[in-house]
């Protein structure tokens, strides 16, 4: 039996996992529509670009609500799109958005607090979490404001330890729509194997949608 609706599927990781390039793969190769957050080219993503690259200073609410208020302005879009029975990969979301805040650590700021804008939204069918041993250096960082070792190993211990665990997300979802891929010493085209092998063989189990 194949589902009316197209499959919400999307990667997450910390910087340098591969995530771009996975996606874009999938999206060339098993024809899914594909969204990356932020997406810097709508108006408020062109703000968050500015916070990115330094050129803008924005308090840390702020900034966490913009990010949010991104995925918002895409939310329509990417609904139609399901529901016209189109896949679609998200490379980052909603945990991205969570654990990049939560990293920074301040006061009132958390996971619960940073959740809140995002309840919602579409979650995903299935979220796939890319994870890199080798981390220990800023080589590949670029300029952009959390390039650096020591923020991405904050955001890597959030993700991990707090968001990834029945303590924030749920059993069901942990067990029936997350996987967590080690891709430490493999290439892009062992990656992109495993990650083919696990959504050839995921179902969605109805056409009902899930929510945060
Ligand atoms: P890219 O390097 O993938 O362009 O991301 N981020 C992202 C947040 O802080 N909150 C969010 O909600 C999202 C989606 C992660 C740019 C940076 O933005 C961070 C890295
Ligand atoms: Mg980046």
């Amino acid at each position: 039996m194949s589902n009316s609706r197209g499959r919400l599927i999307l990667i997450e990781g910390l910087d340098r996992t591969g995530k771009t390039t996975q996606c874009t793969l999938i999206n060339k190769n098993l024809n899914f529509d594909y969204y990356k957050f932020p997406n810097r080219e709508t108006p408020i993503g062109k703000i968050i670009n500015e916070y990115l690259t330094q050129n803008m200073k924005l308090c840390d609410q702020s900034i966490h609500l913009l990010f949010s208020s991104n995925r918002w302005e895409l939310q329509n879009e990417i609904k139609t799109k399901l529901d016209a029975g189109i896949d679609c990969i998200l490379d980052r979301y909603v945990y991205s958005g969570l654990a990049y805040s939560a990293a920074k650590n301040i006061k009132g700021m958390d996971l619960d607090w940073c959740l809140q804008p995002d309840i919602g939204l579409l979650k995903p069918d299935l979220t796939i979490f890319l994870t890199n041993d080798s981390f220990n250096n800023n080589e590949g960082f670029g300029e952009e404001i959390y390039e650096n070792t020591k923020f991405q190993n904050d955001v890597k211990n959030i993700f991990v330890n707090k968001i990834f665990t029945t303590n924030f997300e749920n059993v069901d979802y942990l067990n029936e729509h997350f996987k967590n891929i080690n891709v430490t010493g493999l290439n892009i085209e062992e990656v992109y194997k495993v990650i083919v092998d696990i959504i050839d063989n995921f179902k969605i189990a109805n056409d009902e949608y899930l929510y945060f």
